[in-house]
């Protein structure tokens, strides 16, 4: 019984020291003051609910906001000539009311397109009127309070060649150079990018992404900076990939954004209703190699890193890929994961 009664003490005592030993609590730290460059994270108006743990979260540990679906096209120009403002209206407000740099996301892309553009029948004169009337509403509506846009939203193709998207069908390449164009001429000061996926594991991707935005530049065509969103996993792509793929963007002159940054533990779509301690020490450890060599850059191409959400079950990953899978820094319950505490810790 003495002996039972030991254990259990001991047992407490462990389970006491564990908790007060770790020294990562978000309550006590803030992810984006550890850095010169700006960290952000994805939202929703509908999740900043007042006093929510997922608001905490957003105030206490980002100083950027990228907005997930609300300035889409199918959101917020659901029909010719209709601007649905609200959402993104409030993302915006709370962004320049909590002093976070507002990062625009997406101009034009071909995906979530509302059915009016997807149908649209016209001249090659109305498409560009479409394009224009779409950029410049938008981007003149939050001159001066959103920083910077993603202008034009994964044009590529894993072949290195334009993508088909209906703007491609009916404008041809030149839609690329008439977005950019139009974005600056709606905010002059604003930031513009491109932004694409897979151009760390693809060079074939990313150097026909960055030759081309290399030419717009060189034509005099208003481009800042290239989006890698980093949608990676724990088994791929390489460090190597990766870190070939943030040089390749400073060399070429761009402000580099680390856009949509998740690492899934299951790639390949196994069955894991909870996480192991292995995949999430080697999450930490990838998510704290990306940091730090982001760190490492050249400070003037530092735009900052966004993560693409917060806690694991907001990420489009598992609802996506249907499957089980924990990809960013906090859990279901909005609790520091081993990568928030290794980013906290050893950085
Ligand atoms: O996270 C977004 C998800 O909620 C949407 O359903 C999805 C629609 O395609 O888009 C997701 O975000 C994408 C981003 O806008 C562009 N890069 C890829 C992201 C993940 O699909």
């Amino acid at each position: 019984m003495r002996r039972a009664l030991l254990l259990i003490m001991l047992f407490s005592l462990g389970a006491c020291q564990k908790q007060t030993s770790s020294n990562c609590s978000p309550q006590d730290h803030s992810l984006s003051a550890k850095f010169n460059f700006k960290v952000g994270t994805v939202a929703e108006p509908f999740q900043l609910q007042a006093n929510s743990p997922y608001l905490e979260l957003v105030i206490s540990q980002f100083n950027a906001l990228s907005p997930e679906n609300v300035m889409k096209a199918n959101a917020i120009h659901p029909q010719e000539g209709v601007f649905d403002w609200y959402p993104s209206d409030q993302l915006v407000d709370f962004a320049n009311d909590q002093n976070m740099r507002m990062h625009g996301h997406t101009l034009i892309w071909h995906q979530q397109l509302p059915e009016w553009i997807s149908n649209f029948e016209g001249t090659k004169e109305e498409w560009r009127q479409v394009l224009k009337i779409h950029i410049q509403t938008i981007v003149a509506r939050y001159k001066g309070r959103v920083a910077a846009w993603d202008v034009v939203n994964e044009a590529f193709t894993e072949d290195g060649n334009l993508r088909n998207s209906v703007w491609f069908q009916h404008l041809g390449a030149a839609y690329l150079r008439l977005a950019f164009e139009y974005a600056h001429e709606a905010d002059p000061d604003a930031l513009l990018f491109y932004n694409d996926y897979n151009l760390a594991q693809n060079p074939l991707k990313r150097n026909a992404a960055i030759r081309f935005c290399s030419d717009l530049k060189k034509a005099g065509v208003p481009i800042h900076g290239i989006g890698c969103q980093f949608h990676v996993s724990i088994d791929f792509p390489s460090h190597r990939e990766m870190d070939a793929c943030m040089r390749a963007v400073c060399e070429a002159d761009f402000l580099l954004h680390i856009s949509e940054l998740d690492i899934a533990l299951n790639p390949l779509s196994r069955s894991m209703p909870v996480p192991s301690e292995e995949d999430l020490q080697k999450q930490a450890n990838l998510y704290y190699w990306i940091f730090k060599n982001y760190r490492r850059l050249p400070e003037a191409y530092q735009y900052g890193i966004t993560l693409w959400g917060i806690g694991d079950a907001d990420s489009w990953i598992p609802y996506f890929f249907n499957r089980d899978d924990y990809p960013l820094l906090f859990d279901e319950n909005y609790q520091a994961k081993a990568a928030y505490c290794k980013l906290i810790e050893d950085l």
